[in-house]
């Protein structure tokens, strides 16, 4: 797929998606003023986007991995994955208040995310190499916030949109990948006490180690690589859950503990 902004277009539009970032204020949706964007197109803003803001000094953790399970896709309207970079300054403690006024219309989830020990490269990484390549696991929860008005995009506008990351908090018990079943992790998110949402990591992809492999591809197809070191989150398994001031969320995990977080 190839591009159809020209240079001055993806510096307009990254301008939008950072103020929008920055101001915690709505924009319409990206394909509103240019329809004939492509998935390139996306991925060039979020390459501007990202290069801006490890110029300003701000450093990148890791990458999220987004529609990944068919809970979100069905959610969002949107069926293909999608990634974003992840910057250290986005990590919350477990347990946090974490703010809200700083956020247009944030949502939960529930995510298993790897922390790598060797590089990752290539258009044919598979699970197994995933997996060789994890240092341990780790439960986390993923707190979104697109953006665009209404929660409502679709797949150019989210991808330059960084994927609406914005925060994430990871926590509970660390694990090695063979210790445990990545396939059949059961999560169960409750809201101020309630359950709220409940699936098996099954639900993303089939195995959540395809969604980092499928990152890979992607970092591949954009001339990148998944250095070692990273933090990786594999995508929502459950859909979304929105939270408000005052919202307590915890996320039960299988084998991995708990993960929670306040919202003020
Ligand atoms: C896009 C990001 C999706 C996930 O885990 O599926 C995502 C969105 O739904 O706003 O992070
Ligand atoms: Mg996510």
């Amino acid at each position: 797929m190839s591009l159809t902004l020209s240079r001055d277009d993806i510096k307009l539009l990254t301008d939008r998606i950072e103020a929008a970032q920055l101001n915690a204020k709505a924009i319409p949706k990206l394909t509103d003023d240019y329809p004939a964007m492509t998935l390139a197109d996306g991925y060039a803003v979020q390459l501007e986007l990202r290069r801006r803001w490890v110029e300003q000094g701000r450093r990148q953790a890791g990458w999220k991995v987004g529609l990944t399970s068919k809970a979100k896709m069905i959610q969002m309207g949107v069926n293909v994955p999608s990634i974003g970079f992840l910057l250290a300054d986005m990590a919350r403690p477990e347990n946090s208040a974490v703010r809200t006024d700083d956020l247009v219309h944030p949502r939960v989830e529930c995510e298993v995310a790897f922390v790598t020990k060797a590089r990752l490269a290539g258009p044919h990484c598979t699970r197994e190499d995933v997996l060789a390549a994890t240092d341990f696991i780790l439960p986390a929860i993923e707190i979104i916030d697109s953006r665009f008005a209404g929660f409502k995009f679709d797949l150019q506008s989210v991808v330059a949109d960084n994927g609406s990351s914005a925060r994430y908090v990871a926590g509970g018990r660390a694990r090695y990948a063979h210790e445990l079943d990545l396939g059949t992790l059961g999560v169960v998110m409750e809201k101020n006490g309630e359950t709220v949402a409940m699936a098996a990591s099954a639900a993303v992809m089939g195995h959540p180690a395809d969604a980092i492999a499928l990152l890979v591809k992607v970092l591949d197809e954009l001339g990148e690589d998944l250095p070692a070191g990273s933090f990786v989150m594999s995508g929502g398994i459950t859909e979304a859950i929105a939270v408000k001031p005052g919202d307590h969320v915890i996320a039960r995990y299988q084998e991995l503990g708990s993960v929670s977080v306040r919202f003020v």
